[in-house]
């Protein structure tokens, strides 16, 4: 009879123990995961805000903005080359206006905000999208990171205000160029939520 309860109390002991061995490796996983999304939220960040520094340079050295070739202070509206021909980038390697955070792609592009030529206030714009040829607007996943550069460029992750804000309109993924004037959040929303945007408008040179 004791020999039974001892045999119960040890195998309640031992789930007990585990369960608790289990908690902590969930919790140990969770804390690695988000770890891991925190490094490739910086990752992203560091990539734009090297575009943004080169082209504080070529305006150093130049006097005007790669891309901006009538020299009117604003970057011509072409996103269908690689960045580094068509903003005259030359110096750089080709195809580094990409980068993969773990398997999601982004692209980089930098030009304005409307190519209507009918006036009104135009702005020069770094522009964040999917991958060339994809035709999917973002994922949770990559609107997720977003939301991270935006909190560290404007100190809040509102996609309808600020410096950075979500794209609802205008870019063709298929081809990576713009159809016309992006269409620009312009109300407070979430980057998460049932919103889906197809890239991510910076605007670098102005605070807005
Ligand atoms: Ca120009
Ligand atoms: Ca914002």
């Amino acid at each position: 009879m004791l020999k039974r309860q001892t045999q119960q109390a040890f195998s309640l002991i031992e789930m007990v123990f585990v369960i608790i061995v289990i908690g902590v490796l969930i919790s140990m996983i969770a804390r690695g995961n988000s770890t891991i999304q925190t490094a490739r939220g910086k990752e992203l960040i560091q990539f734009v805000q090297t575009w943004e520094s080169l082209q504080a340079d070529h305006l150093d050295i130049y006097g005007h903005f790669a891309g901006d070739t009538d020299l009117d202070g604003i970057i011509e509206n072409d996103y269908t080359n690689d960045i580094t021909v068509a903003r005259g980038f030359h110096d750089i390697p080709n195809d580094v206006d990409l980068i993969r955070l773990g398997s999601l792609p982004y692209r980089l592009a930098m030009g304005e905000d409307d190519n209507s030529g009918s006036g009104g206030s135009i702005h020069n714009i770094i522009l964040l999208t999917d991958e060339e040829n994809s035709s999917s607007a973002l994922t949770l996943q990559q609107r997720a990171f977003l939301a991270q550069l935006d909190a560290a460029i404007d100190g809040a992750e509102d996609a309808g205000s600020g410096r950075v804000r979500g794209i609802t309109a205008g870019i063709n993924l298929a081809n990576h160029t713009n159809s016309g004037n992006i269409t620009v959040e312009t109300t407070a929303n979430s980057w998460t939520g049932s919103t889906s945007y197809i890239g991510l408008v910076y605007y670098f040179d102005e605070p807005l």
